[in-house]
């Protein structure tokens, strides 16, 4: 009888230290914000809203300490829905949100509109999602990969599918030390071929090897609603990515741990 919350245990250490070596940031939802900076960002339902479908609205949130960007694995979902304001000439809708690796401090946020609450950052990397054509975009719906917080990409990728079509797309952005890689999906699954890939020196492009993570979003004279639903973060490279946080995640850990539980206490009577 003794041995069995042994095993317990360890099939529970199991789970629980893989999470543990790899300093993941689980966010299932924004339901629990421990540990980020919300900037101009606020609350909306278990998501957080960054920029709202007016004109002029700007929003940031990032982790309130620096995390190891030496290689890392992240994922995230957002929705960008309601677009309307003037069309760049081929659909109304602005301006896009990125993901965004800065050394500067946890409340950066940067120029409105076009800026899409990046603009402007120094000592930063940021992946954006852009909804409207500006006169150095290829388009009106791309990624791109932005720099030292200027807005004219580094590299940038065409989607077809609009980012503003209110749907649910989840994304991953892997770093093995080398190349950044950009997967954006909308059924939940990530795609097996990076649809934006980079040589880049994180490091040297930010003057460190460790940042405030976050996210960012604006509009202008057009506009959406912007919301980050859920993210996570490994300071590890996952040459398979990162798992979408989920709810079964945190359950199977707490029925592991009230398993031990209850064996101690039956071991205890
Ligand atoms: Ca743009
Ligand atoms: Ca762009």
């Amino acid at each position: 009888m003794s041995a069995r919350p042994l095993v317990i245990l360890a099939a529970c250490v199991g789970l629980l230290s893989p999470l543990a070596a790899q300093t993941v940031l689980p966010y299932q939802d924004f339901s629990v914000r421990t540990g980020l900076q919300l900037n101009d960002a606020v609350v909306s339902g278990s998501s957080i809203l960054l920029a709202s479908s007016h004109n002029d609205r700007r929003g940031s949130i990032f982790t309130s300490s620096q995390y190891g960007v030496a290689q890392f694995s992240a994922v995230f979902q957002f929705r960008i829905a309601s677009p309307g304001g003037i069309s760049d000439g081929t659909s109304a809708g602005a301006d896009g949100l990125t993901f965004t690796l800065q050394r500067v401090a946890s409340t950066q946020l940067g120029q409105l509109g076009a800026g899409i609450g990046y603009g402007g950052i120094n000592n930063s990397i940021a992946v954006e999602f852009d909804t409207f054509a500006n006169n150095y975009d290829p388009n009106s719906n791309h990624i791109g990969l932005n720099t030292g917080g200027s807005m004219s990409s580094v590299v940038t990728a065409d989607i077809a599918q609009a980012f503003d079509n209110g749907t649910i797309w989840t994304v991953w952005v892997d770093y093995n030390g080398s190349t950044l890689e950009v997967r954006a999906s909308q059924d939940g699954q990530r795609p097996a071929t990076a649809q934006l890939a980079k040589s880049i020196d994180i490091a040297a492009t930010i003057g460190g090897s460790a940042a405030y993570v976050g996210f960012t979003a604006a509009t202008g004279q057009a506009y959406g609603n912007h919301e980050v639903l859920g993210f996570g973060f490994s300071e590890t490279f996952l040459t398979n990515g990162l798992a979408v946080p989920e709810p079964s995640t945190y359950a199977l850990m707490g029925l592991g741990l009230a398993v031990v539980g209850w064996s101690v206490w039956r071991r205890r009577r």
